[in-house]
């Protein structure tokens, strides 16, 4: 006789849930709530958002969404111009990943965001882009070998331990060179830029920086 209730309190204790969960059909509310930064990921500790030392060549960008498109130049077939929204309606991908300063300091956070190497793909970079130049919103610039964006599968990121990057950290998009010292890392990234020039050089590069940028390696000089 046991059997015979089961089902009804189910039934019941089903559609308190759905209505507790707003599972009703009425319009939905979407409010904002502080921001929730995730501090742990899979048993590891993350750094905070706000442990970076803050020290861009023209301080924090302002980057609004009305006027950005991210742009990919150069020797591709079909350049692309790219809304926020459209990027961030792509597949993501997440990924726990340390950065290195050269001065000596060190972040480790959960990166979200697109695969660079999609990117490349939908632009159809030519054979002969070997090397990606990326631009942003002050003017900095870097470069990455295109093998490596594809090889290592690397992030353009928008969310840093799950919230959206904030402005000082390179809002709206931050490129993850995973492995590489930090000047490698742009923010307020505008623009990829597909060229055969592996000789290019980069700000902090034309100054005696690494231009390989290999952790493994000393990042000053050749
Ligand atoms: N656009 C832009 N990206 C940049 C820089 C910059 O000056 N401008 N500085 C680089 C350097 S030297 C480092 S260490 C990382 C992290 O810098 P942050 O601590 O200021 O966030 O961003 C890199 N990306
Ligand atoms: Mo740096």
């Amino acid at each position: 006789m046991k059997t015979k209730m089961r089902f009804p309190v189910l039934v019941i204790l089903g559609g308190m849930l759905l209505a507790a969960c707003g599972g009703t059909g009425e319009t939905k509310m979407t409010s904002r709530l502080p921001r929730v930064e995730i501090q742990e990921y899979e048993g590891e500790d993350l750094s905070s958002v706000d442990s970076f030392r803050e020290n861009s060549i023209k301080g924090p960008q302002t980057v609004s969404l009305d006027t950005y498109t991210l742009k990919v130049s150069g020797l591709v077939d079909n350049p692309l111009a790219l809304t926020y929204e459209q990027v961030r309606t792509r597949e993501a991908y997440t990924k726990v990943v340390t950065l290195h300063c050269v001065e000596g300091w060190d972040a480790t956070i959960l990166w979200e965001g697109i695969l660079i190497d999609d990117l490349l793909k939908e632009a159809q970079a030519q054979e002969s882009a070997v090397i990606a130049i990326f631009h942003a919103a002050d003017g900095y610039t870097s470069s990455l070998p295109v093998a490596y964006l594809r090889d290592k599968q690397i992030l353009l990121a928008y969310k840093m331990n799950g919230v959206d990057v904030p402005r000082e950290r390179g809002f709206p998009f931050v490129v993850v060179a995973e492995a590489k010292w930090g000047y490698k890392w742009v923010k307020w990234v505008t623009e990829i830029e597909l060229s055969n020039d592996p000789a290019y050089k980069g700000y902090w590069e034309s100054f005696g920086y690494s231009n390989t940028g290999d952790l493994d390696e000393p990042f000053f000089g050749p």
